[in-house]
């Protein structure tokens, strides 16, 4: 099944489930992503997101190809720049920052990206990417050069993915950000699950199987987890488990 076809069965059947963000940058080498993928053989996680906004390593490629030889989940794509493309994954998000006004981000980078999307294997999947400001700068703030959605205005992320669906954007992510403070508030991610259709995805700075279970009750699909197991990797079973015990 597509990858984007099974965020859609989690949003009709209300089936819930939790992405693994692996940093290409925290990856030592082949025997920690086996490591890794050891443990997740024994959990229900929905896939294995790779990327990053500032990979310094320069290992992107080499990372995908260990996760993809070793982790039996979808791995997909969370690209920070337009050179995270490699066929050793199964699907790309391809992100436009639509919470900022940054040219290159909205348009700039896929316009490079295109001809070797064109030609590789991977399932392209449209999203609508809203970094929200969750108590700190983050990476992908400073980077992206751009301001976050403050983290009281939930009408501004509503109507910021309203216009991204009237886009023609197949899917939403709210993300606070790589190791952020606090996750995205419930109000927000409720405010967003009304106004549209879209599968909705959910990140940054949730450490605590509560905060997946409220990002879930708020109404996101898929919540993605990268620093809280980067920290302890065991934390994988509690927060991964909960989307079986809403
Ligand atoms: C960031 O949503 C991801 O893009 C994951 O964030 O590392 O804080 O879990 P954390």
């Amino acid at each position: 099944m597509s990858f984007y076809r099974s965020l859609q069965q989690m949003r009709t059947h209300n089936q819930k489930g939790v992405a693994l963000l692996i940093d290409p940058d925290k990856m030592r080498d082949e025997s920690h992503v086996k490591s890794l993928s050891e443990l997740i053989r024994h959990t229900e996680i929905s896939a294995v997101f790779i990327g990053g906004s500032l990979i310094v390593s320069n290992h992107f490629q080499q990372c995908a190809t260990w996760a993809k030889k070793h982790i039996e989940k979808p791995i997909v794509i969370f690209p920070g720049s337009p050179d995270q493309i490699t066929d050793q994954a199964d699907a790309i998000l391809l992100l436009s920052l639509i919470s900022g006004r940054n040219p290159e981000l909205l348009i700039g980078n896929h316009v490079q990206a295109a001809p070797r999307l064109a030609k590789s294997k991977l399932e392209i999947i449209s999203t609508g990417y809203m970094l929200i400001d969750c108590g700190k700068s983050t990476t992908a703030s400073y980077i992206s050069q751009t301001f976050p959605i403050p983290y009281n205005k939930p009408e501004i992320a509503a109507v910021t993915a309203m216009a991204g669906e009237m886009i023609g954007m197949k899917c939403m992510y709210l993300d606070g950000g790589s190791g952020a403070e606090m996750p995205v508030s419930s109000t927000m991610i409720k405010a967003v699950r009304q106004s549209v259709q879209t599968p909705l995805i959910v990140g940054g700075g949730i450490r605590h199987e509560d905060q997946v279970r409220e990002a879930f009750a708020a109404g996101a699909d898929l919540v993605v987890v990268g620093t809280a197991v980067e920290e302890n990797p065991e934390m994988l079973f509690a927060l991964s488990g909960a989307s079986g015990s809403l």
